[in-house]
């Protein structure tokens, strides 16, 4: 199904398909040769979302800011590779969504434990803001904060599920948005945890 969040923002549900295992088994592969960390803003905190990428570049925070980076800081090494399994999904639901020719050179793969959130942000570290955002929930359901393009705009909350997967891009390509807190509890794939990708185009 197909539903309509914001101009240029679409929602599709249960999106992954007969692709899953080998997403799944690729996703694992990523995560082995580039463990999960808890990132460190430039504020200080320690996230609760801990994180990993794939592809040519990642997202990196340390005390110096955000970046793009070719080289993962805890290995010294280049990210995995994207391989076909992500980059076909992206493009695939980049297309559904309106936007042909999707072709990200970064994947974040975000990692939710019970409790973890991400606080209300813009996502402007991207010099190619034309390309949309193509995220992917798998595992748990979060409740996903959707607001303007200033902080004081009120957030519509949607609940994202295994599968599901929204496209952002147009007007809503610079919308605020978060996470709430992840409740407790077990999915039967993916056991106690949410796991969301988000592609990007970053140049
Ligand atoms: C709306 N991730 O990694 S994905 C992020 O569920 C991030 O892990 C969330 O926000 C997560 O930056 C939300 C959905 C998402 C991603 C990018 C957006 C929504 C967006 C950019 C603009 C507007
Ligand atoms: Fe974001």
């Amino acid at each position: 199904s197909r539903e309509q969040l914001g101009e240029g923002a679409v929602l599709l549900r249960n999106c992954v398909g007969h692709d899953e295992a080998a997403l799944l088994a690729d996703l694992r592969a990523i995560i082995k040769a580039a463990p999960f960390r808890h990132l460190v803003t430039p504020g200080g905190h320690t996230m609760s979302v801990a994180m990993t990428n794939c592809g040519r570049v990642g997202w990196v925070s340390d005390s110096s800011g955000y970046r793009y980076d070719p080289v993962d800081p805890d290995s010294g090494q280049t990210w995995p590779s994207m391989p076909p399994s992500l980059r076909s999904l992206a493009a695939r639901a980049a297309a559904e969504g309106g936007y042909k020719g999707f072709t990200p050179d970064a994947c974040l793969i975000n990692r939710y434990k019970p409790g973890a959130k991400l606080s209300l942000h813009q996502d402007k570290d991207e010099l190619d803001l034309g390309a949309p955002i193509v995220s992917v929930s798998l595992g748990l359901p979060a409740t996903f904060l959707f607001g303007g393009l200033t902080r004081n705009v009120a957030q519509r909350r949607y609940r994202l599920t295994h599968g599901d997967v929204v496209v952002w891009g147009g007007p809503s390509r610079l919308a605020y948005h978060g996470v709430a807190p992840l409740p407790a509890g077990e999915h039967a794939v993916m056991g106690a945890q949410r796991i969301n990708l988000t592609f990007r185009k970053t140049r």
